[in-house]
């Protein structure tokens, strides 16, 4: 994706190349897929993977280096493109992997670079976030058309995975289906009954490699009006969250406003109030507390203020992708309903 960037950061800090290794989450953004094994130079010329014979030869925008002698091809191929001081993703690099890069290169640490290029989205990018988010959209309305169905929390799981393998997408991260008191842990493994309360749906689909991120909380049988009172509030801070965000503003700066909307209820609220959304599922821009990210345009990030009572076993999550657009203009990628929907027990 931005590989034209590189050039200009190659010459501005001295250096030949690029070097990554496939599991770091560069080397997904640039490829675009993710491999097993694999290497991957981005040089002031042209861009090669590294791969072994057992892949496809052809990637667009690289050139295939498929080795057969890995040492003797790397020597060769460094020796002809006189590489000698190289960057490396130095949060991604196990220490194996560091110790031969020193032992071939000079090395330098560029995971602050790669990690700001990822932090906006081009064009490419957000249609495949947009797409993610339609199909989190899509599984959304489908628990909710489908809930006689369902007994127990994995029988939402299932019906979400089944839902994703055949939309060809796959699970962001594990789904959390919390229902009942079990909504009060944020981070809840589903297992049990579906029990009366609030229920607690964070999922989200992968589309060509970029994580979709959402939540919805509706109810299980007839909330009081002192539940209805709590949901409304949490769901005025969400859009009240959206509605703040702003190109130029720090991220620490909107999580604080958000604890100034939940007044005495703060200390409920027990995670950060969103984080980007790319190769990655938690990414940069950081919305917590100490965060100095600074929101740009192009960025997109979770908005998902939550409440969870361990006294009154009232848990309750409600998280949208928000792509700022610039200024303060956004649009929200997700776009399931939020009004509280509830069943009939
Ligand atoms: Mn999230």
């Amino acid at each position: 994706m931005k590989l034209q960037e590189i050039r200009k950061y190659l010459k501005k800090e001295k250096l030949d190349a690029i070097m990554l290794f496939n599991k770091s989450p560069a080397f997904k953004y640039f490829v675009g897929l993710e491999f097993e094994h694999g290497m991957m130079f981005l040089t002031r010329k042209a861009n090669y993977l590294f791969l072994s014979p057992l892949y496809s030869p052809k990637f667009k925008g690289f050139e295939v280096v498929n080795w057969s002698s890995f040492k003797q091809d790397l020597a060769a191929f460094v020796r002809k493109n006189s590489i000698g001081k190289v960057g490396a993703d130095y949060s991604s690099l196990l220490i194996s992997q560091k110790r031969f890069l020193k032992k071939h290169f000079k090395l330098a640490d560029s995971s602050k670079f790669l990690l700001s290029l990822r932090e906006t989205k081009t064009n490419e990018e957000l249609a495949r976030l947009r797409k993610a988010c339609k199909l989190t959209d899509s599984i959304f309305s489908g628990i909710i058309a489908n809930f006689r169905k369902f007994r127990t929390e994995k029988d939402i799981l299932r019906f979400i995975k089944i839902k994703a393998l055949e939309a060809d997408a796959e699970m962001s991260f594990e789904p959390i289906v919390a229902s009942g008191n079990n909504a009060v842990i944020a981070h809840h493994v589903p297992g049990s009954k579906l029990k009366k309360g609030f229920l607690v749906m964070d999922f989200g689909v992968k589309y060509k490699g970029y994580h979709a991120d959402m939540t919805r909380t509706i109810y299980l049988g007839k909330p009081s009006s002192k539940e209805v009172l709590i949901y409304s509030k949490v769901l005025a801070i969400q859009e009240a969250c959206i509605g703040k965000a702003k190109e130029g503003m720090t991220a620490g700066s909107l999580y604080k406003y958000s604890t100034q909307l939940f007044g005495s209820d703060a200390k409920y609220f027990v995670h950060g109030l969103g984080h980007g959304i790319g190769v990655e599922i938690h990414e940069k821009p950081n919305l917590g507390l100490k965060s100095k990210d600074i929101l740009e345009k192009d960025m997109v990030f979770t908005i998902e203020p939550g409440y969870y009572n361990q006294k009154t076993g009232i848990g309750i999550r409600i998280e949208d992708d928000v792509l700022l657009i610039g200024g303060n203009r956004k649009e929200v990628l997700t776009k399931s309903t939020k009004r509280l929907i509830c069943i009939k027990a």
